[in-house]
């Protein structure tokens, strides 16, 4: 993509626009060859918004739905048929949720939607890696995570609606709160996953005691302080927690490119743990790449920085028009890596290597059925979440009541009762 086509890219080559560090030290007359070809390295272009995330990238779906190896022997797909379908049923049922939130948000039903239209494959893939006992604590968009860790989709909607403060109990589900403050998570994360160390759930070698701790988190989030202080934190700790960012390619309106002058992953070997760039789209490199890390985590052998590389195809929320600050081009592009096209491929072709032949059209056909019924019973049970009584907002800001809160509660309730009949008294 070219400077003149896209009218916010940084400029790649350096030669426009301000001197920057690396043309200065090319022009100095002192630096030496390897010094300019030593900074040449540090300030070249990173990947833009359409590039395909490099020959660093693991994948093991195409675009086109063939199957391929990765050259790293830890990341084999080792899923059944079965295991297959159900991954494929999982994308296409919370895609079909996020299409029925955004038209509720749309229809005045809810306040705001953020939708994960794009981002299933990273989300599923990684969500059906973990392990009962492992936690999770996501952003705001996570909504494919909470789908894997059997939270209901309604509470999520609830959330949206604005009558729940994320109605679901994060002990239940291993699934913590959605969380609004960028990057604030992965400290929360981190520190659960010390005290997982300091329970003695990790490197015992029994499977179903070892547990790791996941940290969603966006692109934009590592810009924020307390992303870089939660990995200090993980690596010094050994601490057993895998930090999956999505990098969808934007933070609202600001692309990545703008906040790092390099590939993301790579941020993980300054703190001193490994970071691996994996397929977002592709759902079983995403699904294989995770459990390593899970593993490694649960293991005793500390953190892993996963990049999940990946587009938003929608808006950042419902309040947000993409149009202002980015070209179509981009969504054209990235529309042909769609995570569940893919699998649908390579589904229908079958893989005899691997032993199984070509999935039928009913198998999409009842999935389709099946959607469409589950969007409607959200719907419906959405419509009928019941408002809670204002009052109940103190109820759960402290675990327990003081006086300033109830004073607090004894005003507010005041000044409602003032409203009684619908006319201000
Ligand atoms: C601490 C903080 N600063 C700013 C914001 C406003 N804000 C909301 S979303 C967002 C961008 C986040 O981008 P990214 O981390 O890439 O996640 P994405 O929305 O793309 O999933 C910002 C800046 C916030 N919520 N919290
Ligand atoms: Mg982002």
């Amino acid at each position: 993509m070219s400077d003149e086509v896209v009218p916010n890219a940084r400029p790649t080559t350096g030669t426009s626009g301000p001197p920057t560090l690396a043309t200065a030290v090319q022009s100095s007359p002192s630096a030496g060859a390897a010094d300019r070809s030593r900074l040449a390295e540090l300030t070249a272009p990173v990947p833009e918004t359409i590039g395909d995330g490099g020959p660093e990238l693991v994948q093991l779906l195409t675009p086109e739905g063939e199957r391929v190896e990765s050259p790293d022997p830890r990341y084999v797909a080792d899923l059944d048929l079965p295991a297959l379908q159900n991954l494929y049923r999982d994308l296409v049922l919370i895609r079909r949720v996020d299409t029925e939130a955004t038209a509720l948000q749309r229809q005045g039903e809810l306040g705001i939607w953020a939708s994960l239209l794009g981002q299933e494959a990273a989300q599923v893939g990684s969500g059906r890696a973990l392990r009962l006992q492992d936690h999770a604590f996501p952003t705001y968009r996570e909504h494919g995570v909470a789908w894997c860790r059997g939270v209901d989709p309604l509470q999520l909607l609830g959330l949206f609606r604005g009558v729940n403060h994320g109605g679901w109990d994060p002990e239940e589900h291993h699934f913590h709160l959605y969380t609004i403050v960028i990057g604030a998570q992965t400290l929360h994360a981190v520190g659960y996953a010390m005290g997982v160390q300091r329970d003695g759930a990790v490197g015992t070698g029994d499977p179903d005691r070892d547990a790791a701790v996941i940290a969603y988190f966006g692109d934009g989030a590592t810009s924020q302080g307390d992303v870089s202080e939660a990995f200090v934190f993980a690596a010094v700790t050994n601490a057993p927690v895998v930090f999956f960012c999505q990098n969808n390619q934007w933070a609202i309106s600001e692309p990545s490119e703008r906040q790092s002058r390099i590939p993301l992953y790579q941020r993980a070997r300054g703190f001193g743990f490994p970071g691996v760039r994996v397929d977002g789209n592709d759902v079983l490199a995403v699904h294989a790449v995770t459990q390593a890390a899970l593993d490694a985590a649960r293991n005793g052998q500390g953190p892993t920085l996963i990049e999940a590389y990946t587009y938003r195809m929608g808006a950042h929320t419902t309040s947000d028009d993409p149009t202002r600050y980015r070209i179509s081009a981009e969504l054209e592009i990235w529309k042909h890596r769609d995570p569940i096209a893919r699998l649908k491929a390579y589904l229908s072709h079958g893989d005899a290597a691997r032993g199984f032949g070509q999935v039928g059209r009913e198998f999409f056909e009842a999935l389709e059925a099946e959607g469409d019924e589950l969007a409607a019973s959200v719907r419906e049970r959405c419509l009928t979440l019941p408002d809670p009584d204002p009052l109940t907002m103190f109820d759960f800001a402290y675990a327990e009541p003081h006086p300033l809160l109830e004073a607090e509660r004894a005003e507010f309730a005041a000044y409602h009762e003032s409203f009684a009949g619908g006319q201000p008294r």
